[in-house]
Order: C-alpha cells, then structure tokens, then sequence
C-alpha cells in the first residue's frame, strides 16, 4: 500500500492496538511509541500491546503507552517481519502492517506499507506521522531516533546509507535528545556485561594472523559476571573487534549440555557450508548452528573446518 493508503486506513479507525515483535529491539519499541504518541495527538485512543519482553533497558521509553489490553481495537504492526514474530502471548491477526523487512509477506488485513531500503522501520513510521499529524513532536522524534540509531548500529552498520543520516539529522532538528540518548544506548552497559565481555575478551583466540579469532562463553563466565539474557545481546560480534579480522566463531555453552554457535565472515569463508556441517545454516556472512557437545570442542571442530576452506 501507498503511504497516503496507510494514513487513511489510521485515520478511519479510532481504537488502536500496536504490536511490537517478539524479543524486541529499539526499532520496534520506538516505532511503536512514537506512533502512539501520534494517534494520541490527532485525537485517536492507543496503547502498545504489553509485550512480557520488554527490557528495562527500553521499558521507560515507552511506559506511558503500554496498555493492559491484549485484544481488540484496529491492530498495527511495526517492524513485525512475519506473523511468527508477533509478541509472546498474542494471539490475534493485525490488520495494518509497517515494516522494512523485504521478506515480510504481507500478513495484514488492509495491507503493508513496507520500505526494504529503510535502515530501520522508524524512518517509514517518521514519514507515517508527518503525513498524519503535520509534522513532529521532540518526544515523537526522540522515539523515532531510538529507532533509526538502534537499527543502524548508531551509524556503523552496512544497511547505513546518506538517507539514513539525513532521517537522524531531521530527528534532531525536531528536537530529539540525540546526546542523552547515544549515551544511554551505546555508552551505557550493566556492569555483568562489562564483566562478561572482560571474560569473554581475557579468554579470545587468535590465528591466521589476527584474521580468525574465537571466543567461547561458558555458564561459568556467565555465573561470574552475573550476567543473564538481558546481558548477552549482540556477543557473536564481540570476537569479530580484532583488527585484521575476516572470521570470528562464537560458540556459548549452553543449559542442556549443548553448545550453540555463531559464526559470522567478511565472505571469504562462506558461513553457511561452514555450519551446515553441523546442522546448521543462515547466511554466507552470518551463521548457526547448535551441537551437543562441549563448547571448547565445537569451537576446535569449527576452526578447523574454517581453515580447511580458508582462502590461500
Ligand atoms: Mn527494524
């Protein structure tokens, strides 16, 4: 659907229900909120589906939305990629979708407006609003800035583009408090993860002259640094920081005995033949797989089918 499609769809429905995806990131939650703070402005009642996975890390940004309710109303989606991502305990269908993802297939009622060259689904909720309320308010921005920043890696990642930073550039001249929020998003960590990475790090090896490095997390480290999941985003690129590195393995411990692993390649060793001798799969530059064994174990086994393909 048009962008004008999707403004008259919000605007001829007056209850609304917003779904963020499960295991939520800044880009769903800000997308969310800022939407809501807009549908509230124009006059429109609208509240966040409760989703149990919020982090407290993101909670406070959008705790004057979330509603007790798990039902009803006009339901939207942002940055839902698939009806498999809907939030822990939902149980109902969306009938408005806006998403970046390019493989979202198009689950909602009235229809998806989607963006697949957008960094992050706040850019399409920015546009959404503008046409919808005539422009911005400072909160509505920072919330669509912890969107934006979040899904690009605060400007580091590959899918950043001069779009990207011209969106971020018109947040702020909105009135986002892009200061305070870099700060709590990307300077800000729990001590247990400072800790945990400290292990993590003291516990990195390196081969191929720094271009293939390893690190394994065990419960023990866990246990050490305190850490829980709320810790453990993003660690499969901590071993990939090394200057010089092409292949970083990840490989964490896990409850059951198992080991899970992550392996992730500037493509000169495809990841996916990697793991998919292991069962596993996912893309040439990004892949999994999870294998009952201990983890220092999977982790030789992986390093050396890596170097068995290594480059000459
Ligand atoms: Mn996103």
């Amino acid at each position: 659907m048009t962008l004008n499609e999707c403004v008259e769809a919000l605007r001829a429905h007056d209850d609304f229900l917003i779904l963020t995806h499960t295991r939520p990131d800044g880009d769903t939650i800000g997308s969310a909120g800022a939407l809501c703070a807009a549908l509230r402005r124009v006059g429109k009642t609208a509240f966040l589906y409760p989703n149990p996975e919020i982090t407290e890390r993101y909670r406070p940004y959008v705790e004057a939305y979330l509603g007790d309710q798990t039902a009803g109303g006009y339901v939207v989606s942002v940055d839902v990629a698939g009806e498999e991502m809907f939030p822990k305990g939902f149980g109902g269908k969306a009938d408005l979708s806006v998403d970046h993802h390019p493989k979202n297939p198009g689950f909602a009622r009235d229809g998806l407006l989607l963006d697949g060259e957008k960094a992050s689904c706040g850019e399409i909720v920015m546009e959404v609003i503008e046409a919808l309320a005539g422009g911005l308010t400072e909160t509505e921005a920072s919330l669509l800035y912890m969107a934006l920043s979040t899904d690009c890696g605060c400007f580091v990642y590959g899918n950043t583009k001069a779009d990207t930073h011209r969106a971020a550039a018109h947040l702020i001249d909105c009135g986002a408090d892009y200061h305070s929020l870099n700060k709590a998003l990307f300077r800000s960590f729990s001590f247990s993860r400072l800790k945990l990475e400290g292990l993590i790090f003291s516990n990195l090896r390196s081969y191929q002259n720094n271009a293939l490095n390893v690190a394994v997390i065990t419960l023990e480290m866990m246990a050490e640094s305190g850490a829980t999941e709320d810790d453990c985003d993003d660690l499969a690129s901590l071993a990939g920081r090394v200057l010089g590195n092409r292949v970083s393995i990840t490989v964490r411990e896990l409850e059951n005995g198992k080991s899970k692993a992550s392996l992730r390649t500037d493509g000169s060793v495809d990841a996916t033949e990697v793991c998919a001798r292991f069962g596993g799969g996912g893309h040439k530059m990004a892949s999994g797989c999870t294998v009952d064994c201990p983890p220092h174990e999977l982790a030789e086994r992986l390093r050396s089918v890596v170097e068995e393909l290594w480059p000459a």
